[in-house]
């Protein structure tokens, strides 16, 4: 088990593209054993690769909650459908800490992923589950939630984690 570094904003590596895992081997797996380790200590409930540093289409997410993991992998997620009805949930962002803010998409969505093994799977997803892999899909894009903001409140947001991260600098040296 490894607990992996996530990337927080402003870092230009989090809004680079990922690329699509053309295996799926002992290497993927245990990255994403990793980050699914990494997702529960942050705590988080879902978690993009590119926020470990590593530019390859994988999630992970976990909605339990209660003592039981029921960790869900997608490798290669593509959304083949999303509903015209949205919903909005407050969303928060491992890579943006301390922020959250009201966002609204689609609340249903259909995607087709690989699984832990490989395996090709289709999943209908809505709620929470819907709004968590929108939210991790757009990772794989260079997207971060705080895009759908106003550009006064993003602006305002990059700003503040952006001090905080040079007093932390200043602090650790
Ligand atoms: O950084 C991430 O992408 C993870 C993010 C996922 C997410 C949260 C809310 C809506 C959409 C996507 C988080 O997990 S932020 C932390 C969080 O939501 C949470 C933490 C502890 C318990 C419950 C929730
Ligand atoms: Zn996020």
């Amino acid at each position: 088990m490894t607990i992996r570094k996530i990337l927080t904003e402003p870092d230009p590596f989090l809004r680079q593209k990922s690329q699509d895992v053309s295996k799926v081997d002992d290497h993927i797996r245990k990255l994403m054993d990793d980050m699914l380790d990494t997702m529960y200590a942050a705590p988080g409930i879902g978690l993009a690769a590119i926020q470990v540093g590593i530019p390859k289409r994988v999630i992970v997410i976990d909605l339990s909650k209660e003592e039981e993991k029921k960790p869900l992998y997608f490798i290669n997620p593509k959304i083949i459908l999303k509903s015209n009805s949205n919903c909005t949930y407050e969303e928060g962002c491992l890579s943006v800490p301390g922020q959250f803010a009201e966002i609204d998409r689609p609340d249903q969505c259909h995607i087709t992923y690989l699984d832990y093994n490989g395996a090709q799977q289709d999943l209908q997803a809505d709620g929470l589950l819907a709004t968590c892999i929108q939210h991790e899909m757009d990772h794989l894009e260079g997207i971060l939630f705080i895009d759908y903001l106003s550009k006064l409140k993003k602006n305002f947001i990059i700003k503040k984690l952006s001090k905080q991260k040079k007093t932390l600098e200043r602090i650790v040296i």
